[in-house]
């Protein structure tokens, strides 16, 4: 394509079916992001543009599972993903919501148009059916094991351990997950897309057209799917939840979720351009125009092959240039997961850590997960941000700004001859918008902010070889000459960070004073040798840029996450099953009495053990007990229990122990005694 005359750039809708966390963000959210404010900041007419996708089974689903109807849950998660993304500066130029009007009549109308022109394929076929709960299933309603993986969790859309797209019908050994039942098979009518007669395009169009220039994980997933033979697709379902099927004899029938999704965009453009005065078509229909969509790697298939066959049957609609599809991310070695609440929620962090936007947004980008899955570790957040930010960016800037204050009282100083180093250094920073741009026009952001941050290594190098805090004593003039470099590459990386970083790009932008100074802030202008401060200029006083993290604020990120995973794993615990019937006369034997402890104390060189001295109401006994782990001496003391007195006396680590006391367990694996603490009752009293 020869330079594009605008851009629309599209990032998945994310399920209002929960919030947002690092792995959207990683994958999605921030490398479009990146892009986008790339674009826009180097003059190009960008529209980038996201909403909610409010339709599909998952949200009945997560509807049913809270008690509530479907409205309260799209209309929770709205809210709270609209603000968060806002309030992490991901800057939409549209975020919408497929429940709003104009998506309805958007898609609907869409649908028609296929309809009219005959594209469907019309046909009655046999679907999965519950006939406990009588209904028919939609694809995220059946679980099973993959055909192609032999995942046994796959649902019937898709096999989320080996990303294929599945049809409910593939599933090994089915199971509808309303009632448990085994789905049966009943006959209803739907409309089919037909992907098999679009094989010839997609070839054509993407395993020819964009080898070279599509990811790789990207192009292989296409290819295999193609390779393996394209079948009709249905593009309405039996479900209650979504936008009508807008032809007659479809009542009770919605459109499929991925077929009204992705008109989303559509949608979404038109909302924006109404609101801004500008015509939405263009963005759509104009050749001149680059598309780019921005998705998780389990969305391929339909970004790459569902709805470009849609667009390409419409008929009048341009196709993606690139699908830039991310890997996943881990957090902490396992596997993200909105229901196992397994991840760092975007509206947390942002509580947890306000004014931190940057520190995330970087941390996500230098371990993006672009050619392989990555993890994403506390720990190495804490080394981005203390390593890098702080110690190479923050530090650069905050030496700069400190000694331009202290020497020039703020004022760019005049620079006398440029010696060798100084024009090497400067020759370097010229190069630098060419190599970044580079590596973000082809989607390699983590890359592209490694060279940023080398871009504040040539400023640190730069002062600590030309040490002006010595020679201010000796050189002046020199010295002078230094400070007007180093501020060149400062205020390099106030517009270089802007993408990347841009709550920094914009404080450092405020330090320096650049806002007045119009057309010396594009990255054209650090590449043309333009000077980008003038001597007689000056700056603002010093802010700090980041802030070192401490290990505390780290160890408390990685409680939160214990505390999850010890939640998962009590949800899991299997309820022990009923043990064998006991007689009347065996449990009379049982001897249990209301005890005091008395006394308690660590048995030395054991871990778990507390020598206990207990009032039975008949003696004081010495019980050994396994609750060092939950309980200190002082906490037990005085407390009334449940004691076993006529269990076999038993040695532990040389302490005889002639009793046992009764405890059990919380969910989160906390033991807690059987205590008959509120009554009125005294030592020795019979339990029976
Ligand atoms: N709602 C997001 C997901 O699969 C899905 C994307 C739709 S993009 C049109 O998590
Ligand atoms: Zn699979």
């Amino acid at each position: 394509m020869s330079a594009p005359k605008r851009y629309t750039i599209t990032a998945a809708l994310p399920y209002t079916n929960g919030p947002i966390h690092i792995g959207h963000l990683a994958g999605v959210y921030v490398p479009a992001d990146i892009y986008s404010r790339y674009l826009r900041m180097n003059g190009n007419d960008v529209a980038f543009i996201c909403g909610s996708d409010e339709h599909g089974a998952a949200i009945p689903m997560r509807a049913k599972k809270e008690g509530v109807s479907p409205q309260v849950i799209i209309d929770k998660y709205h809210s709270i993903i609209k603000q968060s993304f806002q309030d992490f500066g991901i800057s939409f130029d549209n975020y919408s919501r497929t429940s709003a009007e104009i998506h309805h009549e958007t898609a609907s109308d869409f649908f028609k148009k296929l309809y009219a022109d005959g594209k469907f394929i019309e046909e009655t076929s046999e679907q999965l059916y519950d006939p406990e709960a009588d209904q028919f299933l939609a694809d995220r309603f059946v679980t099973g094991t993959c055909p192609k993986c032999g995942h046994d969790e796959a649902y019937g859309d898709q096999c989320e351990k080996c990303g294929s797209s599945l049809n409910a019908t593939d599933l090994i050994d089915p199971k509808s997950t309303i009632s448990g039942a085994v789905p049966v098979l009943k006959e209803t009518k739907h409309w089919f897309l037909p992907l098999d007669q679009y094989e010839d395009f997609l070839k054509k169009w993407v395993l020819e057209g964009h080898k070279k220039d599509w990811k790789t994980n990207v192009y292989g997933q296409i290819k295999s799917w193609v390779d393996d033979g394209l079948r009709p697709r249905a593009v309405t379902r039996d479900l209650d939840w979504g936008i009508p099927v807008p032809v007659e004899g479809a009542e009770g029938k919605v459109l499929y979720v991925w077929f009204d999704a992705p008109i989303g965009y559509i949608s979404s453009t038109k909302e924006w351009a109404a609101r801004e005065g500008k015509d939405w078509e263009p963005y759509w229909k104009d050749k001149d125009t680059k598309l780019v969509h921005f998705i998780g790697k389990d969305n391929i298939v339909f970004h790459c092959i569902i709805f470009p066959s849609m667009l390409k049957a419409e008929g009048s609609y341009i196709l993606p240039d690139n699908v830039p599809a991310n890997e996943f991310l881990n957090l902490e070695g396992n596997k993200l997961s909105t229901s196992k609440n397994w991840a760092v929620w975007l509206h947390e962090y942002l509580a947890d850590f306000p004014e931190k936007q940057d520190v995330l947004r970087y941390a996500l980008t230098a371990n993006a997960p672009e050619t392989k899955d990555n993890d994403f570790t506390w720990k190495d957040f804490q080394a981005r941000n203390n390593n890098e930010l702080v110690a190479i960016f923050g530090n650069f800037i905050n030496r700069v700004v400190v000694l331009t204050n202290k020497y020039y009282g703020g004022v760019v100083p005049e620079p006398s001859e440029l010696s060798e180093i100084d024009n090497q250094t400067l020759a370097e920073l010229q190069a630098y918008p060419a190599v970044i741009s580079s590596s973000i026009e082809r989607y390699r952001f983590r890359e592209a902010s490694q060279e940023l941050m080398n871009v504040a290594r040539l400023g640190n190098k730069y002062l600590a070889d030309e040490e002006p805090w010595k020679l201010i004593k000796s050189d002046e003039a020199r010295t002078k000459t230094i400070m007007y470099v180093a501020l060149q590459i400062a205020s390099a990386l106030a517009t270089l960070s802007e993408p990347f970083l841009p709550f920094t790009s914009e404080k450092l932008k405020n330090i320096l004073q650049l806002s007045g100074i119009s057309g010396e802030n594009s990255w054209d202008d650090i590449s043309s040798k333009e000077i980008l401060l003038r001597s007689g200029h000056t700056i603002g006083k010093g802010e700090l840029l980041f802030a070192k993290i401490e290990d505390q604020e780290i160890q408390q990120q990685l409680n939160k996450l214990e505390a999850t995973k010890k939640a998962n794993e009590a949800e899991n615990k299997v309820i022990a099953p009923q043990k064998e019937i006991t007689t009347f006369e065996d449990f009379t034997k049982l001897d249990m009495r209301v005890g005091t402890i008395v006394e308690a104390e660590k048995m030395p060189k054991a871990k778990k053990l507390l020598v206990l001295k207990v009032d039975t109401g008949l003696d004081t006994r010495t019980i050994v007990s396994g609750i060092a782990e939950h309980f200190t001496p002082e906490d037990i003391i005085g407390k009334k229990v449940t004691v076993l007195i006529n269990l076999a006396p038993r040695k532990l680590r040389g302490v005889e122990s002639e009793g046992m006391i009764l405890m059990t367990e919380t969910p989160e694996g906390k033991l807690v005694f059987i205590n008959p603490d509120e009554a009125n009752v005294n030592p020795g009293a019979t339990i029976n």
